[in-house]
């Protein structure tokens, strides 16, 4: 038996913040991208069942065309498709798959536990579907047949009590839980997994993205990467002395074309305004922002110019003088600034 894990590709997602329209839309293109390529790969490997783990869809902006694209791409699959539906995608009377007549091989969670038998591979699925955003039940005393293979299917946040929570004691009574909502991929117990979202979807989101793939004849699970971006946060540290084609260059050279950035400027400079304004104009990605920590190097200015304040006090101390001074002093370091 080949079992695909999937979860939180949050269809129809609305990016919040400073992203660019045309950069959002070729976002939401590639969560449809990346579903359209594990169906492939699912028919590929042959594999008997996908698990969707929640918060397939973002329900505000997710429409019936959406909707339709989705079950377009399911009916083409071999394997059988298991939703349950999460905090983004909740099951209430106003869910939009209830609305439409599903593909024989699509099964959705209700919001109640509950299980579908695959006699053939002797197999059990269980799952619960939120109700609204918040949602929480208690099933602990459930027990399981143990002639079947038992597979569990949760969107849960094992530390958030808003986040159908589950136990310890309940996840290892199954063969194997697939779980969604935290969108790191990583292992939680020997039997319970988190698959991650399908592709990093905020610059929270580090690194890359995908699926896990389960083959139960082979005893192997396994992360794969359906991510073709990641959102990176790249640190530089200025120096005083480095010119802005310096800077640039730096960089520049560290940029991939595909991902997006977060350019958090550190360090000293004496233009820390003109830099970023610089770094605005001629830097190429296919999406960065700059978050500017620079220090103005002011400081150095006044000791610079101590000298010829110095220089200035030396001289004659009459009423006359000392004003001329005053003024002097506040006019260089008013150059300083305007620097
Ligand atoms: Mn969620």
């Amino acid at each position: 038996m080949k079992i695909i894990h999937t979860g939180d590709l949050h269809l129809k997602k609305f990016y919040k913040g400073r992203l660019p329209l045309e950069v959002s839309n070729k976002l939401l293109e590639d969560s449809w991208r990346a579903l359209y390529e594990v169906f492939e790969f699912s028919n590929e490997v042959q594999a008997d069942i996908i698990l969707i783990a929640g918060d397939l869809f973002e329900r505000e902006f997710f429409n019936l065309r959406d909707l339709n694209r989705f079950l377009d791409l399911v009916k083409k699959l071999n394997a059988k498709v298991f939703i349950v539906f999460g905090n983004h995608d909740y099951l209430s009377e106003d869910n939009l798959f209830l609305k439409v007549n599903l593909p024989e091989n699509l099964y959705i969670f209700s919001n109640e536990l509950d299980y579908f038998e695959l006699s053939e591979l002797k197999t059990r699925i269980y799952g619960i579907s939120y109700d609204s955003f918040a949602f929480k039940k208690d099933f602990n005393d459930i027990k399981l047949d143990q002639n079947f293979i038992n597979i569990g299917l949760f969107h849960s946040d094992l530390k958030d009590e808003r986040y159908l929570p589950l136990s310890k004691d309940f996840l290892e009574k199954f063969n194997y839980v697939a779980l969604g909502h935290i969108h790191k991929r990583g292992k939680v117990f020997d039997n319970t997994y988190y698959s991650g979202s399908l592709i990093p979807l905020s610059f929270k989101d580090r690194g890359k993205r995908g699926i896990i793939f389960l083959d139960d004849d082979k005893k192997t699970i396994e992360f794969k990467d359906f991510s073709r971006r990641e959102f990176v946060n790249l640190e530089i540290n200025l120096k005083k002395e480095m010119t802005y084609s310096e800077v640039l260059n730096l960089i520049q050279d560290q940029i991939e074309q595909n991902n997006l950035y977060r350019i958090i400027l550190k360090g000293e400079t004496l233009h820390p305004r003109d830099i970023e304004n610089f770094l605005k104009e001629n830097l190429s990605a296919f999406y960065f922002e700059i978050q500017n920590e620079l220090v103005d190097s002011y400081e150095e200015y006044e000791i610079r110019d101590k000298y010829i304040i110095d220089l200035l006090d030396s001289f004659a101390s009459s009423k006359m003088e000392q004003e001329a001074r005053e003024l002097s002093k506040k006019f260089i370091l008013e150059q300083g600034y305007d620097n």
